[in-house]
């Protein structure tokens, strides 16, 4: 919900912590959007406040694996490019932006990298090695084997783009005061009241830390962990450069792209006539936040501030040889000068924006790039003035980790591993090295006897396939066979998912579901409360089982859920995130707040529970050894759930499955989670029971069109064109959250989640692909012009009509199957091409769902 309308001069009092590049355009932003009420309070003096922003190189590089991290970058591009000074200068240099390779599997990725931009409407290439030199002349000549060019990146004056918007912001009335540290913040029956710096106080509706790597410290006001790690990272300069003489004239300093070389952990840009040089290679310098120096204001300078340590030249030594052996000339220079400059770090690499649990109109906007700083300013922005932001922010929502992944230790650990691993090349399925083993379900030790290849999601250890399985390898029939993969495909698969899949559309497996994040929501306000946010009837009897969804006041999908009512004031959440628990736990204090009668409590249960899915045709022979309940069609039927005892273990069954057989979920606490599944595998023994991992279960699901909340569908989609109009149910009357907007969303959009087979039964593709429309923007090539190569009928920069969410191979229909978001007017049967690594793959858009459309499966 909006907190209030935007109605200036009486729009709510915001108090922004920090000036930094993010700080600085949110005021810019809410002032943009008519919210002129703000006030920013800064420690530093705003001309070099001292943080990140105050010495941030400014590279801006935008290639990204998610969609909304690109738009951010764009918009920053925008932003600092179209906002001037009284010069008529902005302050963004377009030099363009290279990443080379000089390893075979870093060009590889380069291919990868090229079709994110494209999907996410990015101009970019992958040029050839001497196209690299012609770009980038300094470059040793045997050196490289080409790169990837995105010609609209470049460099960001960040200091100066943060003084052009605060001029702006100062302009619409905002104030900014400066040489003030925030030292509390007070709160009120769970709702931010004021900011107190030393004996100050500001009145606040509410307060946004942008505080960059001091954020833990302001969400410990608050009683909010922020979690993320200050780090030390280097930055160095060489003196003059003999071809650089006279070269490059203020401000910008530079004519060259600027230049990343992955391969070493290192990236370059000109600055005048030296070269400007930035390492990750070097071991991660974690900073304590309670013995970093301070500084008083008087005494910050460009070079002497608190988020600039010393320059250690020891850490410098190897990296400076590999940058003389990339770029020759510079033996010829010495290293000038460097520092130490710190900043932030995430468990997950991502940035932390959004709204705390715990405290109402406490916001944060921290582990931010300069590069994604005005986009995420403008996202903040039209979350606290709008309830909503036109961008998809699940995917660095504050709230996604659970606390589990809040601890200091995780933090730190995993925080220094993305910082050593911030440029390597990753699997989309490849885990995270270390910790392991941090969350077990009750089956783990059961799963390591059958073999099980564990890969890791928020902290689970998840079975994806096991290796007992491969004894049925010799019994698959051959239509169940998938082709073998190769180099990048073949990464964290196994052939033995095809068993997995065939045995459980043919026979019976289980799969363990624990790691599904779900909560209780309890209370005599509790149906009322699901009732209003989700677009089905909460207020039907004990038993049902809905599949519903969470929408925000724009029809935006927010998350898809499943609501089980296990009694008139029980409700059990089957969700796809924490950020669903943040949600919801918000909504009930509201509730209650405003009608104390209409209380609810949400409480986390994935911690203390666990869950089976038992699945198959034959999934009702094997429960019905252990199991006295009926559990027949009519005992519990479809989407229907009741509690049962199996082999003595109470259980809450519902039947439902998201591989699309029969059968159920089966939930009980973790204590008797061994005792179920070793009651389970024990009558399954004569049925031929196995079990199931995720890439067999992934595989079915797509079979069966079921989406996947934050790859298939995000908030910047409605229902409809979702393929999930029929989770909207027709029938409610009452007012629900997202209602009022759903007709004229639908009736604007112009995109539409696909289905997509491949014609080739041995392509596969992984997802975030581009995916261009025969005779759209780009044209369709032949089979031939698909190939490696610079085929000129293939379009290599250009923009795609559309981009893959999930895909996988469908066993059951020998296919790769792959959902992707493109135009709404293409047809079943219509031809497109999927970029894969730089090649074209033939695709046919498929009527869906694949398998069982008429459910026979599920409710036979
Ligand atoms: P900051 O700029 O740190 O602003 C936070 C502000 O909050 C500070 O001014 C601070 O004084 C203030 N503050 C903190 N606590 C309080 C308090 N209690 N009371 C009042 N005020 C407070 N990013 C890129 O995109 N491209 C690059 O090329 C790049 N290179 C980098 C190179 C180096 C060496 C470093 C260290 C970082 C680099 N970054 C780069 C990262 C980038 O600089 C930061 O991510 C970004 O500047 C963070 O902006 P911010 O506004 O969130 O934080
Ligand atoms: N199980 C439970 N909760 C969940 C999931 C789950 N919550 C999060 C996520 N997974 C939700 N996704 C889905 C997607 C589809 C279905 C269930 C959960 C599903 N769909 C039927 C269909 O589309 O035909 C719904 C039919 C109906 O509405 O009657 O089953 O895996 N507990």
């Amino acid at each position: 919900m909006p907190i209030s309308s935007p109605s200036s001069p009486s729009s709510p009092r915001v108090v922004i912590i920090g000036a930094g590049i993010v700080g600085a355009n949110l005021a810019d932003e809410l002032a943009q959007l008519g919210w002129t009420n703000t006030l920013v309070l800064e420690q530093g003096p705003l001309n070099i406040p001292g943080g990140s922003t105050s010495h941030a190189p400014g590279l801006v590089f935008s290639s990204n694996g998610s969609k909304s991290m690109t738009e951010f970058a764009q918009y920053t591009i925008e932003k600092l490019t179209s906002l001037t000074g009284s010069d008529g200068r902005g302050s963004f240099l377009p030099v363009g932006g290279l990443e080379i390779a000089t390893q075979e599997d870093r060009l590889q990725d380069l291919h990868r990298r090229a079709g994110w931009n494209r999907s996410w409407g990015v101009d970019a290439e992958v040029v050839d090695a001497q196209e690299c030199l012609r770009l980038f002349p300094m470059l040793g000549p045997d050196k490289v084997l080409g790169g990837l060019l995105t010609p609209g990146d470049g460099l960001a004056l960040a200091a100066r783009g943060t003084q052009l918007v605060m001029d702006r912001a100062r302009a619409a009335g905002v104030e900014f005061r400066d040489r003030t540290t925030v030292t509390g913040i007070e709160q009120s029956g769970g709702k931010v009241t004021a900011v107190l710096a030393g004996d100050d106080r500001f009145p606040a509706d509410i307060v946004v830390s942008c505080a960059g790597f001091w954020g833990p410290n302001i969400g410990a006001m608050v009683g909010t962990t922020i979690p993320l790690l200050p780090l030390g990272h280097q930055f160095a300069w060489t003196t003059e450069v003999p071809s650089l003489a006279g070269k490059n004239e203020q401000p910008a300093r530079a004519s060259a792209p600027i230049l990343r070389y992955q391969d070493k952990d290192l990236y370059y840009r000109e600055w005048g006539e030296r070269i400007g040089i930035g390492s990750y290679a070097h071991r991660p310098m974690p900073v304590d936040l309670d013995t970093l120096r301070t500084y008083s204001p008087d005494e910050i300078t460009d070079e002497v501030m608190p988020s600039s340590l010393d320059f250690t030249p020891e850490d410098f030594a190897r990296e400076w040889e590999a940058t003389k052996e990339l770029l020759p000339e510079l033996a010829q220079t010495q290293v000038q000068r460097g520092f130490n400059g710190i900043f932030s770090f995430t468990p997950d690499g991502g940035s932390l924006v959004g709204q705390s649990r715990e405290v109402d109109g406490f916001f944060v906007a921290e582990a931010v790039w300069v590069t994604h700083g005005a986009g995420i300013a403008r996202a903040v922005a039209e979350l606290i003035a709008l309830g909503r932001s036109n961008t998809d922010l699940s995917g660095i929502d504050l709230n996604r980790f659970e606390d589990a992944l809040t601890t200091p230790e995780y933090v730190s650990e995993t925080s220094q591993q993305n910082f050593v691993e911030i440029y390597d090349v990753i699997h989309p399925l490849q885990p995270r090295v270390s910790p392991r083993d941090l969350r077990l379900s009750p089956f783990n030790d059961r799963q390591k006897e059958l073999g099980a290849f564990f890969l890791e999601t928020n902290g689970w250890e998840r079975p994806h396939w096991y290796e007992a399985n491969a004894s049925l390898l010799e019994e698959l029939p051959e239509e169940w066979k998938a082709p073998k993969r190769e180099g990048w495909a073949d990464m964290f698969h196994s052939p033995i998912a095809a068993v997995e899949a065939w045995k459980t559309r043919t026979n019976v497996a289980m799969y363990d579901m624990t790691a599904l994040k779900r909560f209780e929501v309890k209370g005599p306000g509790a149906g009322e409360l699901l009732h209003g946010l989700t677009t089905s009837s909460m207020l039907r009897k004990p038993g049902a089982v809905s599949y519903t969804l969470l929408l925000d006041d724009e029809g935006g999908i927010t998350s898809d859920i499943t609501v089980a009512i296990l009694d008139e004031q029980t409700y059990q959440v089957g969700a796809n995130s924490n950020i669903d628990f943040a949600t919801i736990t918000r909504a009930a204090r509201e509730q209650s707040t405003a009608d104390p009668s209409k209380w609810a409590t949400v409480r986390e249960t994935t911690q203390g529970t666990c869950c089976i899915g038992l699945w198959g045709p034959l999934a009702r022979e094997v429960i019905s050894q252990v199991s006295n309940d009926d559990l027949s069609n009519d005992g519990l039927k479809y989407f229907r759930t009741k509690q049962i005892t199996i082999g003595g273990v109470p259980v809450t069954a519902m039947r439902l499955s998201y591989v699309g057989e029969l059968g159920w979920e089966l939930y009980t606490s973790a204590d008797l989670g061994h005792r179920l599944w070793d009651v389970l595998w024990e009558a399954g023994r004569e049925f031929g029971l196995i079990a199931g991992g995720r890439e067999a279960f992934n595989s079915m699901r797509l079979e069966k069109g079921f989406r996947s909340f934050g790859s298939d569908m995000t908030s910047e989609h409605e229902p409809v064109q979702a393929g999930l109009g029929f989770a909207v149910k027709a029938s409610k009357t009452d007012d629900f959250r997202g209602k009022a907007a759903l007709e004229s969303r639908a009736a604007a959009a112009t995109t539409k989640l696909t289905c997509l087979t491949l014609d080739r039964r041995e392509d596969v593709v992984l997802g975030s692909e581009p995916v261009y429309v025969a005779g759209g923007s780009a044209g369709r090539t032949d089979a031939a012009g698909s190939d490696h190569g610079a085929s000129g009928a293939v379009n290599r920069s250009g923009k795609a009509d559309g981009y893959v969410t999930s895909a996988a191979y469908g066993y059951s229909i020998g296919q790769t199957i792959a959902y992707a978001w493109l135009p709404n007017t293409l047809s079943v049967g219509d031809g497109v091409e999927i970029e894969y690594l730089g090649r074209r793959l033939p695709a046919t858009v498929t009527a869906e769902p694949i398998f069982d459309p008429e459910m026979t499966r599920l409710k036979g």
